[in-house]
């Protein structure tokens, strides 16, 4: 029994230990790297039975994700090694103010960059009741975008629950019309879609929170969520209800990536355990908030006993 399915890329992460230029920095530290399994990770520590679907290369590095990803409590059974392509990497600096670190991606022609359609196995994908993806995999390769389109319509036309992050990362694709046109179609195939509000501002061409939920609402999404940095989070849904979520302050933004990935994982778990949305949202604003204070992209999420411990329901 799985509870939650993810796929896609996860590569090393190798953080700039001091600020500066990535070309000047002299010493970084290895983490992990991948919205999916971020998402994945955060799941399994709450408590969820999760999935992980991807490629990694025979090399030190796919085994670092791998094995981390695993002790983490996340399925691998779905990883396939490829003895003939290696595991992505990428590089972040160290912001020192809370704006966005600079990246640099060492990816291209990766191993899970070769993901395909022929890496869903039916009998796995369906023993999950939800299935999470985000707009980086479709970036990767044409067979990887017709992955995660499959893997939406397959576990959408069993009847089970769909969440979309669309995630932008310009760089990873050739301009900004195919990306706005891929993720757009792609959303199509869910019942939660999760922006970004500037996100959803280029993706749909509205410009409010309500606008831009409204759009995607009508074309198919039962709910969308827009993230509001500092201010929280707004809601709408198909059936008309709405509102806004106060956002919980930070002391010091460390690091801002990966704080998406918290978010979704706020909303998964608390929409599985059947809280209403008001509620989603806080905790997703709460386990967001966590990620923003460290320096990897993962280290940040909490575990069950934290979220009781910090009386978020
Ligand atoms: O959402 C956080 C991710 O962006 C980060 O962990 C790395 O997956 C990653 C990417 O492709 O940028």
């Amino acid at each position: 029994h799985l509870d939650v399915l993810s796929l896609g890329e996860t590569m090393a992460l190798l953080v700039a230990q001091e600020p500066g230029p990535l070309e000047r920095v002299q010493t970084f530290s290895k983490r992990l790297a991948g919205a999916d399994s971020n998402v994945a990770i955060g799941l399994a520590r709450l408590g969820f039975q999760v999935g992980w679907v991807s490629r990694v290369g025979a090399d030190s590095f796919g085994r670092y994700v791998r094995q981390t990803i695993e002790a983490e409590g996340v399925d691998t059974s779905q990883v396939e090694v490829d003895p003939n392509r290696s595991t992505g990497f990428m590089l972040k600096s160290r912001s020192m103010d809370g704006s966005d670190p600079a990246i640099e991606y060492y990816r291209r022609g990766s191993a899970a960059s070769q993901l395909s359609v022929a890496h869903l196995q039916p009998g796995y994908a369906l023993k999950a009741r939800h299935l999470h993806t985000t707009g980086i995999t479709p970036a990767l390769s044409p067979a990887a975008r017709e992955l995660v389109a499959h893997a939406m319509t397959t576990l959408r036309g069993a009847g089970r629950s769909v969440s979309f992050d669309p995630n932008l990362r310009p760089s990873l694709w050739p301009d900004t019309a195919t990306m706005r046109d891929t993720l757009n179609d792609l959303a199509r195939h869910a019942d939660w879609v999760l922006p970004g509000h500037d996100e959803g501002k280029l993706l749909t061409g509205q410009s409010t929170p309500a606008d831009i939920a409204a759009w995607y609402i009508d074309r198919g999404a039962k709910a969308v969520v827009v993230k509001l940095g500092a201010e929280g989070a707004y809601f709408r849904t198909a059936s008309g209800e709405q509102g806004q979520v106060a956002g919980v302050p930070v002391p010091v933004v460390v690091d801002t990536v990966g704080a998406g990935d918290a978010f979704a994982v706020g909303i998964i778990s608390a929409r599985l355990e059947g809280l209403a949305w008001p509620q989603a949202l806080h905790r997703a604003n709460w386990i967001a908030s966590r990620a923003l204070q460290v320096i990897g992209d993962m280290e940040g999420l909490p575990s069950r006993r934290e979220l009781s411990e910090h009386d978020i329901v």
